[in-house]
């Protein structure tokens, strides 16, 4: 199987939830020694985008996305290990508290980042799911974090962000950390809108993200 062909079939065990075909095929990615993180993002994630957007159209429903993240689930358990394995970093670059906002209960796409971040030398501090404003702020205080970082797949929870940056400057905090931002639907000009420090489309660009605002800060 071409590296092409397994992509396309990780991303068919996410539509049609085959968690047995969503393994062998992540089994494949290691056998392959194929860039695990180009198999999440051009395989397992454009499966889901393709369900969310039959989901959208009402051609699938909730049991069918629940199913196909659970398939996602079945293959990252392969393929986490394998990321793992690559960390390379040492020290730590800094300390993030990182959630999915307010009512939003996705936790794929914040795992994914957190494990990047994890791997990317960075100090985690995941707070889950339907994490309220002053939790995070809480957490940031209680683990010295250098950033907030915050997940929203909703358009209904993109204000959770807002309010997180509302409810630091309130508090007379909004100097100490650097708040980042993403998930589907948050973009550049929403983390402009709500004064974030950041915004990620991808994990890979969360990373990139925290690295540059930490050296910033440290200038
Ligand atoms: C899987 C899924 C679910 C699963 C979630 C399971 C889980 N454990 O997470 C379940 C079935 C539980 C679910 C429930 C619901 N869902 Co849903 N779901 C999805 C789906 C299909 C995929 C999301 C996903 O996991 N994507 C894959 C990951 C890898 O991508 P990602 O999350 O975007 O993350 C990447 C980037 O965004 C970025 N990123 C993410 N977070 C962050 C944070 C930072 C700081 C940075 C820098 C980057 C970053 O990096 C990640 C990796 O590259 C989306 C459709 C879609 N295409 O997004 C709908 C979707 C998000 N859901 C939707 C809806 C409506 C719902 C429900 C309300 C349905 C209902 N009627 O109950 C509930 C809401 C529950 C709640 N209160 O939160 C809508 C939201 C519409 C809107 N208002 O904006 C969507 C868009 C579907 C649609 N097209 O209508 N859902």
């Amino acid at each position: 199987m071409t590296k092409e062909e397994i992509f396309e079939r990780l991303s068919f065990s996410i539509v049609k939830a085959d968690k047995e075909m969503a393994q062998e095929a992540a089994q494949e990615i290691i056998k392959q020694k194929i860039d695990p993180i180009e198999a999440i993002e051009k395989g397992l994630s454009k499966g889901m985008d393709i369900i969310g957007e039959r989901f959208s159209k009402m051609e699938a429903f909730l049991p069918e996305l629940m199913m196909a993240a659970q398939t996602f689930d079945t293959a990252m358990e392969i393929l986490e290990p394998e990321i793992a394995a690559q960390k390379k970093e040492v020290t730590t670059r800094g300390t993030i508290v990182m959630g999915t906002v307010k009512g939003d209960v996705h936790n794929i796409g914040k795992n994914i980042v957190t494990m990047m971040l994890k791997i990317g030398g960075f100090d985690v501090h995941d707070l889950g799911v339907d994490v309220s404003p002053l939790s995070f702020v809480e957490a940031a205080q209680k683990n010295h974090a250098d950033i907030i970082a915050l997940s929203s797949l909703m358009t209904t929870t993109m204000p959770g962000q807002r309010e997180v940056i509302e409810v630091l400057k309130e508090m007379g905090l909004r100097d100490q950390y650097c708040v980042i931002v993403g998930g589907g639907p948050v973009n550049q000009q929403w983390a402009d809108q709500i004064g974030a420090e950041g915004y990620g489309e991808t994990a890979a660009d969360a990373v990139l993200l925290a690295r540059d605002l930490l050296a910033e800060r440290k200038k």
